[in-house]
């Protein structure tokens, strides 16, 4: 039988151990005490809770003998531990009661924790909702990352522009960590690859050490923790003593600094590859500690490398952990001594590769000049690889790892991975289409579909607690750990009391965000306005730009006819751009000035306003997508490769507007066509309108509304014309992902939507059903399919 939390603490045995740390944790007196001594208290007192079901389920994988998972990835963008902890164990209402007996503001207390940004956007907030369902599915895993000191950059506007300022996560204690000072590993760098006996010698010219810092991830029950592994960079040695005793301490530190550089920052690009030194020597980094930690415990527990396959599964999260085939290979060789032909097959068994997207100038490639400086031995194995791919299938030299002096990381990934998975059903056609055409007509069988999902305890059950109480009383909370139940609502969304419950729902959450952004921001947001969301990355291909020019034009015809029976709208922007973007940076700056100009409008203000938060991030996320009522999902069809946030939106009742991109296609066709604002090109007319030479000004002709947004930015009306010269001329001349060409279907969509809104009891029907049929979104699904049909691994049971 599966155990159970044993013995639920009540409120008042929380309430002492709070007390408890406080005093001999924190050292602090009650009287004495800070918000933030008070959270460190709870959080203590909750991990506590947190480390028997985390010591017994190592103890429990290592007993079955069972296989593990190892999820490697340079991100896990997991934002703030406690609340999500505090559902997971089910503590809630004791820790409600017990904070409630000792003064204390809950609200405040989880609000005192910094995000844990490790990541930049959905690569890495999907490796956080994985190690979340892979406790909660009691699959034994383990998470590699880099605990880097310094998350995403924080951002703020200084006359609508964003500036960028270091983030600073670990300027304090961070209770959930423990640190493994016996589990540390050299990791080299650059040097001479000698040959002795036959056999590789790698003598690194550079190394650091590679420490562990663990924390324990808490699945839905409270029953199963794994651990993610996060590996911070330390000097081989720490300090140059002649050179201190000598009183040049500066340079005596310097061994010391050069090594936590490896450590030090998150690189803020998402989709475009930075070709850093750096960079690649922090996904080494990572690769390499991780691949030594796999092999020092399956070598603990068996002694006969062939087993390797059966016990372990590694999922690379997208191309920057590729080195891991010639590192195990590596190691196999050099270390083990296997032949080059057993190595190659021991990891190829091993290792499986995620791609997150096709945009070209996202695919990694290094120099070999830069690789064989940094990593020789690798380079020599890359080679290997590549050669002896081309041997044994014939094909020709530019499908394959190493042409035109670079290394192709995507293609290493491929050739080294037992399977390849897309991210969504469309993304994982275009795949077998387009990246990776040639290689999947020489391995019809690798390339399968995972597609992505989010964990419902913490996009739903804690972000959400008005719905989440509504969804408990009509269907039972069975739906936490199996979020297919949420069909149990269908019949409900016929019954009018169940209507106005989620109304009500939806209308509390919108109160207490318009009071956020009335303070925070001055903006006036009617919690009976469509509440208008679009979140996520700055990027063209996102289109934010679209958004914003329907605004302007939108805001246009209000003007003109203000008595026109228009449907009050709030549109709420949210995100950050890779600090280099100057084109993504430049939209920030737009909405900002069309924001500053629409909403102190006397004519317009009633109907229209807009919203822009600065430093989006997952506790921004959980603020804005319980009080969405439409989900803005509008990439240029073929380039979003799935989409997550999208899924949040429509468990939580928000209607999607969208293209058919990434994982919109799914939503559509499960929640109904419809429920769902569908408009634009396809992936496929897409293509064909991008051949289409001058495709972009005819577009413009075309529409009188755009041209009169375009022309209102022309003349200056939102602040100084030539700061969007660059953006105007571009979306005249260019325009590659087609905002032009789609601006008037996604204009006319938008009027269907103030149509719909206006009929409050087809609308909340509408959202009724979107969640009534966003099961398939969980991330517990998509784990689950990951284990069937890529790791082959079975849950453990007690
Ligand atoms: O991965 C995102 C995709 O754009 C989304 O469509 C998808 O839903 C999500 C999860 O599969 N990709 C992404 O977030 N990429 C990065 O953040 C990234 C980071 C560093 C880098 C390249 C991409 N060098």
């Amino acid at each position: 039988m599966r155990p159970t939390l044993t013995q639920a603490p009540s409120a008042q045995d929380l309430r002492e151990k709070i007390l408890f740390h406080l005093t001999h944790t924190q050292g602090r007196g009650p009287e004495f005490a800070t918000v933030f001594d008070w959270r460190l208290a709870v959080s203590y007192t909750v991990r506590d809770l947190m480390v028997g079901p985390w010591v017994g389920a190592i103890r429990a994988a290592r007993d079955h003998g069972a296989k593990r998972v190892y999820y490697l990835s340079m991100e896990f963008l997991i934002g703030r531990i406690l609340g999500d902890a505090i559902i997971n164990l089910q503590l809630e209402p004791a820790i409600a009661e017990a904070l409630t007996q000792l003064g204390l503001d809950e609200q405040e207390i989880l609000d005192n924790e910094p995000d844990a940004a490790l990541g930049n956007g959905g690569l890495g907030r999907l490796a956080a909702c994985f190690m979340e369902s892979l406790s909660s599915l009691r699959c034994p895993a383990y998470g590699y990352g880099i605990r880097y000191e310094h998350g995403l950059f924080r951002q703020s506007f200084e006359n609508g522009q964003q500036v960028e300022r270091p983030e600073d996560w670990l300027n304090q204690p961070h209770p959930w960590e423990f640190v493994r000072i016996d589990y540390s590993y050299r990791i080299g760098f650059k040097g001479q690859v000698e040959t002795v006996d036959g056999r590789a010698v790698w003598h690194p010219g550079e190394s650091v050490i590679a420490r562990a810092y663990d924390t324990p991830v808490i699945g839905w029950g409270g029953d199963w923790a794994n651990s993610l592994r996060l590996w911070g960079a330390h000097p081989t040695t720490l300090l140059d003593l002649p050179r201190f005793n000598a009183g040049d301490y500066a340079a005596a530190a310097e061994p010391e600094a050069l090594a936590r550089t490896l450590s030090r920052v998150l690189y803020p690009d998402d989709t475009t590859e930075s070709g850093k030194e750096l960079r690649l020597k922090q996904e080494y980094f990572l690769t390499s500690a991780a691949l030594q930690d796999i092999l020092r415990r399956f070598l603990a527990e068996h002694d006969d490398l062939s087993l390797l396959p059966q016990k372990v599964a590694i999922q690379l999260n997208d191309t920057h952990p590729a080195i891991a085939g010639p590192e195990l290979i590596r190691l196999l060789m050099d270390d083990h001594g296997l032949p080059f032909e057993r190595a190659r097959d021991l990891a190829r068994a091993t290792l499986n590769y995620t791609n997150h997207t096709l945009l070209p100038e996202a695919l990694e490639r290094w120099s070999t000049w830069l690789m064989g400086r940094i990593l020789p031995r690798h380079m020599q194995i890359i080679q290997m690889i590549d050669d002896d791919h081309r041997d044994a299938t014939g094909r020709p030299s530019h499908v394959g790892i190493v042409h035109n002096d670079q290394v192709h990381m995507g293609e290493l990934a491929f050739i080294m991975a037992g399977r390849v998975n897309g991210v969504s059903a469309l993304h994982t056609d275009l795949v077998r289409d387009t990246v990776f055409a040639d290689l999947h007509k020489l391995h019809p069988d690798r390339i399968v579909n995972q597609t992505n999902g989010v964990a419902p305890r913490r996009w739903l059950r804690m972000s959400n607690p008005s719905l989440t109480r509504l969804l408990d009383d009509t269907i039972g909370n069975g739906w936490t750990g199996d979020l297919d139940q949420l069909q149990g609502l269908e019949d409900h969304a016929q019954d009018a009391s169940f209507r106005d419950s989620l109304r009500a729902a939806k209308r509390a959450n919108k109160v207490w965000l318009s009071n956020g952004l009335l303070t925070k921001l001055g903006v006036k947001a009617d919690p009976d306005a469509i509440f208008d969301v679009q979140i996520k990355r700055m990027h063209e291909y996102k289109r934010q730009l679209l958004n914003i020019l329907e605004a302007i034009a939108l805001w246009h015809r209000i003007h003109d006819d203000p008595n026109g029976g228009w449907t009050p709208r709030v549109k709420i922007f949210g995100g950050k751009a890779a600090p280099g973007y100057w084109l993504a940076k430049s939209v920030i700056h737009l909405i900002n000035d069309v924001a500053a100009t629409i909403n102190s409008d006397p004519i317009t203000s009633e109907y229209l306003q807009i919203a822009y938060p600065p430093n989006y991030n997952v506790s921004m996320a959980e603020d804005l997508i319980p009080a969405a009522d439409l989900s803005e999902q509008i990439s240029t069809a073929g380039k979003e490769a799935s989409g997550t946030g999208n899924m949040k939106f429509t468990m939580n009742g928000a209607l999607t507007i969208g293209t058919l991109d990434g994982a919109n296609v799914e939503i559509r066709e499960l929640v109904g066509s419809e429920n769902f604002f569908l408009f634009g090109l396809t992936a496929e007319e897409a293509a064909a309108e991008k051949a289409r030479p001058g495709h972009a000004r005819a577009a413009i002709e075309a529409s009188e509304d755009l041209q009169v947004a375009l022309q209102l930015i022309a003349e200056g009306r939102f602040g100084q014309a030539d700061s969007y010269y660059s953006l105007l001329d571009r979306t005249w001349n260019d325009d590659p992902f087609l905002v032009a060409s789609d601006f008037d279907a996604y204009f006319a969509m938008q009027r269907q939507v103030d149509r719909a809104f206006a009929d409050p009891a087809s609308w909340v029907r509408m959202a009724a059903l979107n969640i009534a049929r966003s099961g398939f979104f969980s991330s517990d699904r998509t784990i689950r399919g990951y284990m069937r049909d890529i790791w082959d691994v079975r849950p453990v049971t007690a």
